[in-house]
């Protein structure tokens, strides 16, 4: 068996506080509100609470520009919110992870102002300034938001890197007083506490000089630059070996190759990484998440293969289907055509992903199966990703027509996911008596948390139900993974095996009934029902119905 740690067998629910519970009728989630819902989560059963970005922003990108590390945001509430919640999860017994955004920083950060102040300040080299090329930028480097990923900048004529918005100029990782700036940093939070990071972007910290050149023409792109690992080493050298916390990167460049550095158990970097692709594998080549392809169960399944078998025993997986830059899974890979077929297939997603190897992540509401959410008009869109896509792809360039682009905003914009939290039914879902930032999903009223925490059949349930099997049962945890059909186009169909004890999971992600598989040769004859999104008394080994899922313990 792998080494046992705590975060291996934990199960993390990610929290949007912006869109989780207000309490002073902002329209905005607060700390007081994420307080108050703490029982929720501990009846739920997670074991750690990761918060999306809580510090001082403008909130040009909802929080992940920040302006001040070691400040809270006055829409979120104080410090003393902050300890205050820290404190009530702790004593219920759950860990708290920040989000570690130090890629970037906002460009109202006082850094930002001293350094773009002159080329000769102090603090000039904290950024990465270049001078133009034959009167444009240095080279052609792309914003994933869109447009140039350089800025001129009028005070000194030079112009700056910033890989997402204008707005959130990247931090130049070479320089050793940057990343003293950020230890500390990160060692006054662990010093009130916490129990780790999420490290945004963290596979983009080291910028090769092939990425910054002043050529004029083509750039390497800087994520996943193999130099990242050395920041990361010393990173744990100096500060993350010291405590016992969890770390998980976020690295949508990541390869099982580099995940094995990222995250191998010998590396000294990190617990475990976000991958990406996933969630990359249905988008356009060209047009990236504003055009997807039609659904396809064997490349989503040769995906999940290669990382649950690439990882096992060398480095450790997270498992996700959702969080706060993602379209809802129940609308993505599910079908929320019907309220029967929204159940469900939530349900066997849960299932699907929960009985893999490595540390479950839930998004806020996933635990419903909620929705994505009408997004009609670019008024129904708060994202500056949606803004700055539409404006280049439709207006400038004119790639894409309207209805197109409104068609791959309603499937993809991570909107879909920032829609308050679905509590109950009552005005807003019980999340504001304001007006919420981004209008609430109108179908709260049949989706929402008060509807499902005590119906044993919901979707709520069914993850509780799921969360507690992985306590009891250490297979889950530290199983080996072999998929049993791996060319099925319908059904994902896998084996976990440790110590003698082996776990099947048979998931249907089709809308039709299969009837042609041997079930019994999988094994499900013999086994322990542990869990079934159908009732056990009308479950045969002789088909699976539509979005049926089942997990077997085979002694
Ligand atoms: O996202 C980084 C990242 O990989 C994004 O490009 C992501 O793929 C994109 O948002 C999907 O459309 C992180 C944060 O999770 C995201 O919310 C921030 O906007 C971004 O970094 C900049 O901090």
């Amino acid at each position: 068996m792998d080494d046992r740690q705590w975060w291996k067998e934990a199960v993390v629910y990610q929290i949007y506080p912006q869109s989780f519970q207000d309490t002073t009728g902002s329209g905005t989630g607060d700390l007081q509100g994420i307080t108050e819902r703490l029982d929720y989560l501990k009846n739920l059963g997670v074991d750690v609470i990761w918060l999306s970005p809580i510090f001082e922003s403008p909130g040009v990108d909802n929080g992940y520009d920040i302006s001040d590390y070691r400040a809270i945001n006055p829409r979120y509430g104080s410090m003393a919110d902050f300890d205050r919640l820290l404190t009530e999860a702790h004593r219920r017994g759950i860990k708290l992870i920040l989000d570690l955004v130090v890629n970037h920083t906002s460009d109202r950060h006082p850094w930002f102002a001293e350094s773009r102040s002159s080329r000769d300040n102090p603090k000039r080299d904290w950024y990465i300034w270049r001078d133009g090329f034959n009167g444009g930028p240095p080279n052609e480097l792309r914003s994933v938001f869109s447009g140039s990923a350089w800025r001129k900048d009028e005070i000194t004529g030079q112009y700056y890197l910033h890989l997402f918005t204008i707005e959130q100029p990247d931090l130049n990782w070479a320089n050793p007083e940057v990343r003293n700036a950020v230890y500390d940093m990160m060692r006054y939070w662990l010093d009130k506490g916490i129990d780790g990071f999420r490290m945004d972007v963290i596979d983009a910290i080291c910028k090769p000089e092939s990425a910054l050149a002043v050529s004029g023409g083509a750039a390497e792109s800087p994520f996943g630059y193999a130099g990242v690992h050395e920041y990361l080493r010393e990173m744990n050298e100096k500060v993350l070996s010291r405590c016992d916390i969890m770390t998980v990167g976020e690295t949508s460049s990541a390869t099982v190759e580099s995940a094995l550095l990222f995250a191998g158990r010998e590396s000294r970097e990190l617990n475990m990484v976000f991958q990406f692709e996933h969630m990359f594998f249905d988008q356009d080549r060209q047009f990236g998440k504003w055009l997807t392809k039609k659904f396809d169960l064997p490349g989503l399944k040769k995906i999940l293969d290669k990382w649950q078998t690439g990882l096992y025993g060398k480095a450790w997986n997270s498992l996700y289907w959702n969080n706060h830059d993602q379209p809802r899974v129940v609308s993505h890979f599910g079908c929320d055509a019907d309220e029967q077929s929204r159940v469900l297939s939530a349900k066997m997603l849960g299932l699907c992903l929960h009985m893999m190897q490595g540390s479950p992540y839930i998004y806020q509401g996933e635990e419903l199966g909620m929705t994505n959410t009408p997004l009609k008009s670019l008024e129904d869109c708060r994202d500056v990703e949606v803004f700055n896509a539409y404006r280049e792809l439709v207006e400038e360039k004119k790639l894409l027509s309207h209805e197109q682009m409104m068609a791959g905003i309603q499937k993809s914009s991570r909107d879909n996911a920032r829609t308050p939290m679905q509590w109950d039914g009552t005005k807003n879902a019980g999340f504001s008596a304001g007006t919420p930032w981004i209008p609430v999903n109108p179908n709260y009223r049949t989706i929402n948390a008060a509807l499902q925490v005590q119906d044993p059949d919901s979707v709520w349930s069914f993850y509780r139900r799921l969360i507690k099997l992985r306590k009891e049962i250490p297979v889950i945890v530290y199983g080996d993974f072999e998929d049993m059909l791996p060319d099925d186009r319908r059904v994902y169909a896998y084996r976990r095996r440790l110590e003698g004890k082996s776990l099947l999971a048979i998931c249907n992600f089709s809308g039709e009934e299969v009837s042609d598989l041997d079930l019994d040769a999988l094994g499900a004859g013999k086994g322990e029902l542990l869990i079934a999104n159908y009732d056990a008394e009308t479950l045969d080994t002789t088909r699976l119905r539509p979005y049926e899922g089942r997990a077997y313990l085979v002694r």
